[in-house]
């Protein structure tokens, strides 16, 4: 019989393939629910009014104009909120953010009031009835002036602060690490920034609250990537019931991490609804969420690597700046401050590394979020990938095979990092290898020879990335207090069909089509008959949400055990209708035969209605056929990739085109391999667009540069080249299908591999580094032997 829970693992693609995603008939056709198109009856519509300034004491808010205006039910400022206990809430991160300001404002664009009309034109006219006066503060814009002794303080209103420091956070071996620096033969170091980014989902962020004064019941639809973990800190916030609220995510267009946390706008909404006695929307527009909602990246950091004169690595010493604006409101496992990104090491066996990262407060947007990063590993990879080019770049060696020569071997493992992480598989050369053959990489290098000759700019960049995804371990990781285990329940009907039930919340992943997969795959069922059910309280089992690369590695796992369960209580039933012993049948996909005799078999269809029927059960089995599972995993999933990127530099214009770019991915055994693949596509383009385009940038006064898609910019397939895939598997052992995540890794290590590609292209000028966005004039002053810094 099988044990559930035990790993059970196939290296093929999961039953069904690539199967077209169920989700995407509604899409196509325009029948998505997103959060705009809840319409209740009686609904109002409120509009927040944001701050001009990025530091200013707040004087005085006069709100009676707006009050007067015809359409106008309600107006809340800081000072309603505080009357209810709600001016502040808590971030992920341990720390508060306020939801409308109350003593000072603290980023531009921060809000400051809120106006609930009868429309959303109604609302927004009378932000501008508003009269509030400030008084201006001088701005932290700079990450490093913030630790400067005689910067504003942002944090006054917290009793007793003095600085502008978040968190000081170190891992490694500090000693053994300095030990390893002094016998080296090279060290090379390099200052390199992770610029500030944003999420940037074609949908923005929002919220319809609903609260009912008579059943008391709060029903909250809303943009969320964790509508649980979002209940329970309303409940926690507000000092409501938590069986009381129900949180729904309805369709999602695009998360990116943007809709983890719990933006001020949501619980502007809650209050509007509370304090009109009707349902109240909230919707931002694209400035507001640019402007506003979290952030990713601003890591300004400084690597070194300790080598040998042949290019052995033997060691890694790092120390980051992290710019986390003006509230700690990053995502991530609460133990880990600076998130993942203690995995530094990346894919290389070396003998020490240590690194610092010290978090501080400035005038700009909260966040920090795990942007496709799986906590901050975007940016550790980032650092090590460029690290490695710049000593290849030192000490003259091909970067490929300083890689090649580096990399972690598969005897290695299950391989413990230096900064201790059980990376839990992986056969790394043949990646890198199979990567390499595709791109024809030793022709590509002859070409560039033979173009250089010429004076034309031409650059090839590699970047091998690991990441550990699916937190992950209950006893190691929680968000918020909350332990980071996910439930699943699947139910079989009387005729068949199955149903379900899962914590994880899609945004556009195929979930709906991914998870049916696993059901059918593990009941030998269709997938057109799995209901995979998301997104509601109500509805589904407890669990964490969907980021970080989760959903397979934790709810996916889930998914199997769960029906594992549902197939165990199935053999018991069959037990009974065939009148054998459980041990004598055979699972044969989709049903069960007693050995030696395939004509007496059940299929589950059949199974499932004797469950439901009158027929006489084996002792302790219950009726009906259905599981339920919480899964805790044992371990993160540690997926791994190699990409090769080539470029063409307009030596007129600098001017960067991407050629060709190979990537070959390892996420484990693949679920819907037309999936991973679309998802890996969409990871590259984010890739191209943060290595070449964007940045959230600010001028000295804290004003916010990046409002708008005319100047934040995004990449279009007008700048993507038709990328190339190729893909090993290596299971993940711990993973009852042998699954990792993926949904995060194109964007982990491509940025590594575009920059490389420009900065190889860009040699014959003499350069060895340039931060990101590599835009044409960033490129065209490096040629010009004049670096422009962002
Ligand atoms: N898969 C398969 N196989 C394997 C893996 C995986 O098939 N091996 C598939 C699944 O199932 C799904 C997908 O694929 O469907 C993914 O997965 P994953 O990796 O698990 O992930 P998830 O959790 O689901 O998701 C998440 C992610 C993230 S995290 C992000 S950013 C992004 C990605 O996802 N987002 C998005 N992708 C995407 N897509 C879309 N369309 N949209 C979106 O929004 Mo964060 O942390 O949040 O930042």
């Amino acid at each position: 019989m099988t044990t559930t829970g035990v790993p059970e693992q196939r290296t093929i693609p999961v039953g069904h393939g690539s199967m077209p995603r169920k989700e995407d008939e509604r899409f196509v056709r325009g029948h998505g629910t997103y959060v705009d198109d809840v319409v209740l009856p009686g609904m109002l519509h409120g509009a927040v009014l944001r701050s001009p300034h990025a530091h200013a004491r707040l004087v005085s808010i006069d709100t009676s104009a707006a009050m007067a205006h015809p359409k106008v039910r309600a107006v809340v400022t800081g000072q309603t909120l505080e009357g209810l206990n709600l001016a502040w809430m808590p971030t992920l991160s341990h720390d508060v953010q306020a939801v409308l300001a109350t003593d000072k404002v603290r980023f531009q664009g921060q809000e400051v009031a809120f106006v609930v009309a009868e429309d959303r034109y109604a609302a927004r006219d009378a932000l501008e009835l508003i009269d509030v006066e400030y008084e201006p503060l001088p701005p932290v814009v700079d990450a490093h002036r913030a630790l400067d002794t005689d910067a504003p303080v942002i944090r006054d209103d917290v009793e007793g602060r003095t600085d502008n420091r978040v968190f000081d956070w170190e891992t490694g071996d500090r000693a053994a690490t300095d030990d390893v620096f002094t016998r080296a033969d090279v060290v090379v170091e390099q200052d390199m920034l992770y610029p500030r980014v944003h999420p940037a989902p074609l949908e923005t962020c929002g919220a319809v609250a609903d609260m009912d004064a008579v059943t008391g019941k709060l029903t909250v639809w809303t943009t969320s990537q964790a509508p649980h973990a979002h209940r329970t800190l309303y409940a926690l916030v507000a000092g409501l019931p938590e069986h009381k609220i129900r949180v729904i995510a309805p369709d999602i267009g695009g998360g990116f991490g943007n809709k983890v946390g719990i933006y001020p706008g949501y619980v502007c909404a809650v209050v509007g609804s509370i304090l009109t006695g009707k349902p109240v929307k909230w919707v931002e527009d694209r400035s507001e969420n640019l402007m506003s909602t979290s952030f990713a990246r601003d890591y300004h950091m400084h690597g070194e690597i300790a080598a040998s004169r042949d290019g052995t690595i033997l060691g890694l010493r790092v120390r980051v700046l992290a710019d986390h604006g003006a509230f700690n409101g990053t995502a991530q496992p609460s133990k880990y401050p600076a998130g993942f990104f203690g995995v530094f090491t990346g894919s290389y066996d070396l003998q020490a590394a240590h690194c610092e990262v010290t978090g501080v407060y400035t005038n700009k947007a909260p966040g920090g979020v795990a942007y496709a990063c799986s906590f901050r590993i975007t940016e550790a990879v980032y650092l090590v990938e460029r690290m490695v080019d710049v000593l290849a770049h030192d000490l003259g060696l091909d970067p490929a095979r300083l890689r090649e020569h580096n990399l972690l071997r598969p005897s290695q493992f299950p391989y413990r990092s230096k900064t201790g992480w059980e990376y839990d598989s992986g056969d790394y050369p043949r990646t890198l290898r199979t990567a390499l053959e595709l791109a024809h990489y030793d022709d590509l290098r002859a070409e560039q020879h033979r173009r250089r000759d010429r004076g034309e700019l031409m650059g090839i960049g590699v970047s091998f990335f690991t990441e550990a995804v699916g937190a992950g371990p209950r006893k190691h990781m929680d968000i918020a207090g909350l332990g980071m285990a996910d439930g699943a329940e699947l139910r079989v009907h009387p005729t068949g069909k199955a149903v379900l039930r899962l914590s994880v919340q899609t945004q556009g992943q195929g979930h709906e089509t991914t998870f049916a997969q696993i059901v059918a795959e593990e009941l030998g069922i269709s997938p057109a008959d799995v209901d995979v059910v998301h997104g509601d309280t109500d509805q589904t089992p407890y669990g964490l949400g969907t980021y970080g690369s989760r959903s397979t590695p934790v709810s996916g796992a889930a998914t199997a055990v769960v029906a594992r369960r549902v197939r165990d209580k199935a053999r018991l039933v069959a037990s009974a209708m065939l009148e054998v012993d459980p041990g004598d049948l055979e699972w044969e996909k989709g049903r069960f035969a007693v050995r030696g005799d395939p004509d007496s078999a059940r299929t589950i269809a059949e199974i499932a209605l004797a469950a439901h029927s009158d027929l006489d059960l084996p002792e302790g089995v219950e009726g009906h056929l259905d599981a339920s599972c919480v899964y805790n995993p044992p371990n993160l999933t540690y997926p791994f990739g190699a990409y090769v990127c080539v470029v063409d530099v307009d030596p007129d214009t600098g001017q960067v085109r991407v050629r060709d770019f190979v990537a070959v991915d390892d996420c484990g055994v693949r679920i819907n391999p037309m999936i991973v693949e679309g998802q890996i596509h969409g990871g590259l383009a984010d890739g191209v667009g943060m290595a070449l385009m964007q940045v959230m940038a600010f001028d000295e006064d804290g004003n916010h540069l990046g409002g708008s898609f005319m100047d934040y910019l995004l990449p279009t397939t007008m700048e993507c080249p038709s990328w190339r895939l190729g893909q090993t598997v290596t299971p993940s052992p711990h993973h009852p299908i042998g699954a990792k995540g993926v949904g995060e890794s194109a964007t982990v290590g491509s940025p590594a591999a575009v920059v490389n590609a420009v900065v190889d292209a860009l040699k014959p000028h003499g350069v060895r580094h340039l931060d990101m966005p590599l835009t044409p004039a960033v490129v065209w002053r490096a040629m010009q032997g004049r670096p422009l810094r962002t």
